[in-house]
């Protein structure tokens, strides 16, 4: 028995996660950091801080994740640095107001603030609580960086009774032990 086999498919890194075609990093374990310290670590790993582009991607953040207790503060790519009151996403994303969630009387600019977050506040009612707020971008927070996904390519190519398996950058031989293995390649 020989041939190759060969399959391909959107994964995410290590430490990210999967959600509507884009894979997601929140920095649970890591330190806090300011605004452009955190963007640019997400710029480092091929992305930016988090957009949202649809409602439901504002909402699965809030609701399935941001899980740190000690951390109550989570820097998004909305900003207002360049322009006073005129919002962008650090991704280029085109800011839509009907996306945004932002608390009563924000964003207020109460201390030159220009970055915005997403704080866990425990406000009243519940409605009010995990919105945003704009920051002074100098506030150490944690963050949420998303991507696109990269491809992930799997092979196996056979010979007689070996193959050789081509996964995530790690090479395996596998040896075919007994008759039973081959049904399981099949
Ligand atoms: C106040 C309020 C916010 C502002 C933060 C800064 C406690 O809330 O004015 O709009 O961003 O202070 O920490
Ligand atoms: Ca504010």
């Amino acid at each position: 028995m020989s041939g190759v086999l060969m399959s391909s498919q959107a994964d995410c890194p290590s430490g990210w996660v999967l959600n509507d075609n884009k894979c997601w990093f929140f920095s649970d374990l890591q330190p806090a950091l300011s605004w452009t310290a955190a963007e640019s670590m997400c710029q480092q790993n091929n992305g930016h801080l988090a957009s949202f582009a649809t409602v439901e991607e504002r909402d699965w953040v809030v609701d399935k994740n941001l899980k740190r207790k000690d951390l109550t503060r989570w820097w998004i790519g909305l900003n207002d640095i360049q322009v006073e009151e005129t919002f962008v996403w650090s991704d280029g994303t085109p800011y839509d107001p009907a996306v945004s969630n932002w608390k009563p009387l924000e964003p207020n600019n109460a201390y030159l603030e220009n970055c915005v977050e997403i704080w866990i506040d425990n406000d009243f009612p519940p409605v009010n609580d995990k919105q945003w707020n704009d920051r002074n971008c100098d506030g150490l927070n944690g963050y949420i960086c998303k991507r696109d996904t990269g491809t992930q390519s799997c092979s196996m190519t056979i010979f007689r009774h070996y193959a050789w398996l081509d996964w995530r950058n790690s090479f395996r031989l596998l040896q075919q032990t007994s008759v039973r293995d081959v049904i399981g390649v099949v």
